[in-house]
């Protein structure tokens, strides 16, 4: 609360983390760089994971992760901007900016609850993400200098959970080697989150993802009729439809 972030080392197991690596690997193939400055002309992205969660799930899923979270957006939110990130070798430091910065929200307003899964150790020289700690607090008009950041030094199998508000940018990659991340936002129920999920997973992929996952892609209402689909909570309507 006070700091905007918390590192919490080594959540997967050895055989979690050797899954969620291949997984990333296989979703990885054939992936180009990104074409624009902000993602990284050096880094590539793959989006669209609700169709392929595979080995993602205990990540998406952690308990650790998912109570941090709650705790900050309430019971139901969903996620926002999900992907995968391969920052290769020499790109350079990204852009700082804070996550909720898209949404015309005042500062003080807890939008979204971010996580960013290091699937290689996120070292100093490898492109760390670098972080202003209490940056979540800063008024809006206040940007970091050089002085404010911090690299988030974690071993692979970690987790970085921090506010939507803190200022924060992938690293510059000095080293020989890729640093592979898993980037999952969550945001609250009422915002149009970044990534369109229900469309990118279609009605198939969201009835065979699990509950949990149903709902953080964006199934579970807001509130009564926010959220509704034919004047009833979707996810009666999915199952219905597969009835029909
Ligand atoms: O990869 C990282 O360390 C952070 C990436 C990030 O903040 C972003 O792309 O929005």
């Amino acid at each position: 609360m006070e700091n905007g972030y918390v590192i919490l080392p080594r959540l997967l197991s050895d055989e979690e983390l050797a899954a969620a690596v291949q997984h990333a690997d296989d979703l990885l193939k054939g992936v180009a760089w990104s074409d624009n400055d902000f993602d990284g002309r050096r880094t590539r992205r793959v989006y669209e994971l609700l169709s392929r969660v595979g080995a993602f799930e205990p990540l998406l899923t952690h308990p650790r992760v998912r109570a941090l979270v709650t705790e900050g957006l309430g019971e139901v939110h969903q996620f926002g901007m999900l992907f995968l990130s391969a920052v290769d070798p020499g790109q350079g430091a990204q852009a700082l900016h804070f996550d909720a910065g898209v949404y015309p929200l005042p500062r003080d307003v807890e939008a979204e609850i971010n996580v960013i899964w290091a699937l290689d150790d996120f070292t100093t020289g490898n492109g760390a993400t670098l972080i202003a700690p209490g940056s979540h607090r800063w008024p809006a008009d206040r940007r970091p200098s050089r002085d404010d950041l911090i690299p988030v030094v974690m071993p692979a199998g970690s987790a970085v959970v921090y506010s939507g508000r803190l200022w924060h940018a992938a690293g510059h990659n000095r080293s020989e080697a890729t640093r592979r991340a898993l980037i999952c936002e969550h945001v609250l129920p009422w915002l149009r989150p970044a990534d369109n999920h229900t469309l990118a997973t279609g009605i198939e992929g969201l009835r065979s993802l699990s509950p949990e996952l149903r709902r953080l892609a964006g199934i579970a209402p807001a509130s009564p009729y926010h959220g509704f689909i034919g004047g009833q909570d979707p996810e009666k309507w999915l199952h219905r439809s597969i009835l029909d």
